[in-house]
């Protein structure tokens, strides 16, 4: 297929200002009949044909103005329709088109979910629904008339404001209207048909408006929505105070389905999401769950200002909407629990994700400049890199003037469909700085290596940090520009005060953020009164990969003592890092494992500091992935040494410090009935972060109060802890307790996606085995994303050691098993081959069977557009 291109961006040629839609509803056969108000724009020439997009459509019927259209008055196919020559004024087109929602497994346009009638149109799913112009800029306002017969759908929702509903007379059917009054693009529409449950609640703005709050779930479910639903006030309120943004229609629906591809989406007034970032109970659902659930809520709904209200001009623009709402949500979590503790979370996501990304073949732009299939690009990069760049923007300009460069934001865009350079503008207006050069975050992909020399001065009084960038080439980049990058600097000194310089030198500042621009920048401290520890990037104020010269006792130094507690994580993380792959070199040579007195003696007294939150604790003390560590050597990676080594050294901090760990298990044991909330979670967090050193320990007793654990447990935050270790750590009892699982959950969809996903990332040569026989399982279904991610997903992404064996079995199993799964649901197929991109940096016996595996796809003549440009990326 023919790439798209942003410098080929052109206005449409024609506009659409409004639309009416007729639903009818049939499980076999719906039909669509879309009234379109059309007018030329005032840029093209009359006469300009109107080509309208489809995609796999049947047309049944077509009119303009009334008047039934002759053959030679337009073209159809299944994916486009062509008006020859339309009136040079204002028309009105009538589609019909006949779908097939259950033939619909790509879950893209209308499809039914367990018997519940849905739409997902982001990116280009509308096209499957009607002939239109499917792109972004293209804003219209909707009417939706929905029917069904009553008994299979008595719920029907549309975008916007109901305006009337009622029987259809002589029939068993009912329809409803909907109204939405805001102009949108095609991919915010949304319909919902079903038998669904309500769970109510309201919310009065800060403008006065009263807001009623629905979430429609499957009938039973209505007691798992608590948590959702006290989500979405919180996000609401939250907008409002900290963004100034008020919801804007008089209901807020959210729909929770268990078929659909990702975790949810913005459709104006009607969020439809994935029941697993709705459905919640202490019995079902993790902690973990909990705070995914508060987060895709809020995010959902605070795209109604940055997505919906203003939104991308073409799909290039993806991360205006979608770096600037992962920003808002990571904001909205940090007030709602522990800034620290959600900062460091969204870190280690962003270096487990986005940095093998950025490494690999699939790296690209925060905003891409060409893509085959836009759906591959809804990626790490353009969603947790796109909200770093706005981070860095508020350090860059300070938080009075990012708020300033906000509101005009919302201002100046209010109802457009705009781009990262007027979004930039914004800001640059409301700073003054010039974010030229800034602007480069999102041509260049690729994470920047940021160097750091330092030379202490005591006579002079005087720190002198070097500061050296390197960005690597990436596909399509051979050569880079310096970037513009925000290092926020504290000076520890030796009494645990911050050292204030008299003067710097050799940056710009804003506040304790220097302005790193050149490829080697020189920033002098002066007038220091004794030897201070820098402590850098504090915040992880960039994402850059920083490499400091700073040694293991200063590191641990900063650990002890830092001010800034995401650097206290971080220097810990960087000594352990380097520890691990000294390890893991000396595993491949068989070398028994020993970590250093320093560092045991840093976690033990992390164990036992109760100054500390216990969330924070559970961070330190998790140590990178096997993923993280394979990151960090970069090339030549054996997996089977990677796990030897980090096993190894769990162990031996386990052995080492198994009384303190021991006791602060016990301490952190809660009485208390079960509470979502952060700070029950974050002991828990700690508690079941020691249960994993006890349960991989070399003493028999440690490895016994796991299995208590697991049969004392009363919700699954604790359960599904016990399992995992019994499971990975391949303790007596696992059979046990995996089946006691299976018995207790068995009907619960969501909490079997975790008895699969804790197999499929079991450690151990029979789990291949294993997820193969799972795919027999009768609670699995290839049909179901949340299934096909829990089992074949997490073996590819989160079992290293298994997908990468050395016998190449895991590579062909898995893109045996996407080959399948493309001829059904493609966007899911390429998601589960992007396991692959980090293939390259393999040792040479498994990066030939990973490539093989690959170019073996490469041969299939019939793969999915999705599926062919992650494989052919993959092999570039
Ligand atoms: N905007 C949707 C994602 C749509 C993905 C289409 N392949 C969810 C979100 O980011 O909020
Ligand atoms: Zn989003």
């Amino acid at each position: 297929s023919a790439p798209v291109r942003l410098e080929d961006y052109r206005a449409p040629a024609y506009r659409i200002s409004t639309v009416h839609l007729d639903i009818r509803l049939a499980p076999r056969s719906a039909k669509v009949r879309a009234r379109l108000a059309l007018e030329r724009a005032s840029d093209t020439a009359p006469g300009t044909p109107l080509v309208l997009d489809g995609d796999d459509l049947r047309l049944t019927a077509l009119s303009l103005d009334g008047r039934v259209l002759a053959d030679g008055d337009y073209t159809v196919a299944p994916d486009r329709l062509e008006i020859v020559s339309p009136p040079t004024g204002p028309f009105t087109l009538e589609i019909e088109t006949t779908l097939d929602p259950d033939a619909n497994t790509k879950l893209m346009g209308l499809y039914r979910s367990n018997g519940t009638y849905c739409t997902q149109c982001e990116a280009e799913g509308f096209r499957r629904i009607t002939y239109f112009l499917d792109r972004p800029d293209c804003l219209a306002v909707y009417t939706t008339r929905i029917e069904a017969r009553v008994g299979e759908a008595p719920v029907l929702l549309g975008n916007g404001n109901p305006v009337e509903s009622g029987p259809v007379p002589g029939t068993d059917r009912h329809y409803a209207i909907w109204h939405d009054p805001h102009p949108k693009p095609a991919y915010l529409f949304a319909m919902v048909a079903g038998d669904l449950a309500c769970v109510s609640d309201s919310f009065r703005t800060c403008e006065g408006r009263d807001v009623a709050l629905n979430i429609y779930v499957e009938h039973g479910n209505e007691g798992a929505c608590d948590w959702a639903m006290d989500s979405l006030k919180r996000s609401m309120r939250w907008d409002e105070e900290v963004f100034g943004r008020a919801y804007d229609l008089d209901v807020f629906n959210i729909v929770a389905v268990s078929d659909f591809n990702m975790g949810a989406m913005e459709n104006k007034g009607l969020n439809i999401f994935n029941d697993k970032y709705v459905l919640a109970r202490p019995e079902t659902a993790t902690d973990q769950d909990y705070a995914g659930i508060e987060t895709v809520i809020a995010h959902e709904y605070f795209h109604n200002w940055t997505g919906n209200r203003i939104t991308c001009r073409d799909w290039f623009q993806l991360c205006l909407k979608e770096g600037l709402t992962v920003f808002r949500d990571q904001e909205f979590s940090a007030d709602m629990r522990s800034r620290a503790v959600k900062r460091i979370a969204d870190v280690r996501l962003l270096k487990s994700h986005q940095f093998p990304e950025d490494a690999g073949p699939l790296a690209h732009p925060v905003r891409p400049r060409l893509y085959h299939e836009i759906n591959n690009f809804y990626t790490a990069t353009v969603y947790e890199k796109g909200a770093e760049v706005v981070r860095m923007l508020k350090c860059l300009i300070g938080d009075e003037a990012f708020r300033a460069g906000m509101d005009l934001y919302f201002r100046r865009h209010d109802g457009e469909a705009t781009t990262i350079e007027a979004f930039l503008a914004c800001f640059q207006e409301a700073s003054g700085l010039d974010l030229g050069q800034f602007s480069l975050w999102y041509e260049q992909a690729g994470t920047p290596v940021l160097k750091v020399d330092s030379v202490y001065e005591k006579e002079a009084g005087r720190l002198t940090l070097t500061f050296r960038q390197q960005l690597a080439p990436s596909p399509k980049q051979p050569d880079k520009k310096p970037m513009h990058i925000p290092v926020r600097v504290g000076l520890m000194g030796e009494n645990d005060e911050e050292l204030a310089p008299a003067a710097i030198t050799g940056a710009d500042t804003t506040g304790d953020v220097l302005h790193i621009r050149t490829p080697v920048q020189t920033v002098v401290f002066s007038g220091l009164t004794g030897r201070p520890v820098p402590s850098l990037l504090r915040g992880f104020s960039a994402p850059v990969s920083l490499k400091s010269d700073l040694n293991e006792s200063d590191l641990l130094f900063l650990a002890a003592h830092d001010k800034d507690p995401f650097n206290r994580w971080e220097a810990l993380q960087s000594v352990v890092m380097t520890a691990l792959i000294a390890a893991t070199a000396g595993a491949a040579r068989q070398e028994a494992v020993t970590v250093s007195p320093a560092l045991i003696a840093a976690f033990a007294a992390n164990v036992a500091d109760d100054s500390l939150e216990p969330a924070f604790r559970a961070l330190c003390l998790q140590l990178p992935g096997e993923a993280d560590i394979a990151r960090e050597i970069g090339h030549d990676v054996d997996p089977d040494a990677v796990h030897a080594a980090r096993t190894a050294f769990r162990r031996a901090i386990a052995d080492d410090i198994a009384p303190t760990i021991r006791a602060t298990y016990e301490a952190m044991r809660d009485e208390a009935e079960f509470s979502p909330d952060a700070r029950s979670a974050g002991r828990r967090a700690l508690r079941n972060t020691l249960l994993d050193y006890l349960g991989h320990g070399s003493d028999p007793a440690g490895n016994l109060l796991v299995q208590t654990h697991f049969e004392a447990s009363d919700n699954m935050t604790d359960r599904f802890a016990a399992l995992s270790v019994l499971t990975h750590a391949a303790l007596p009892g696992r059979d046990a307790a995996l089946a006691a699982y299976e018995e207790r959950y068995r009907a619960v969809p969501l909490a079997m996606d975790k008895w699969f996903m804790v197999q499929a990332t079991a450690p151990t040569a029979s789990t291949l085995e294993r997820v193969r026989q799972l795919t027999g399982h009768p609670a699995f279904s290839a049909g179901n994303p949340n299934r096909v991610r829990a089992l074949i997903g997490a073996f590819a992404s989160g079992n290293q050691s298994q997908f990468n064996r050395a016998d190449g079995a895991g590579f062909d199993f898995v893109a045996d098993f996407a080959r399948d799964l493309d001829r059904r649901n493609p966007q899911a197929a390429a998601r589960m081959m992007s396991a692959f991109r980090s293939w390259r940096a393999l040792e040479p016996g498994r990066r030939a069977h990973a490539e093989a595996a690959l170019r073996r796809l490469a041969a299939e003549t019939d793969l999915s557009v999705d599926m062919r440009d992650i494989v052919e990326r993959c092999l570039q």
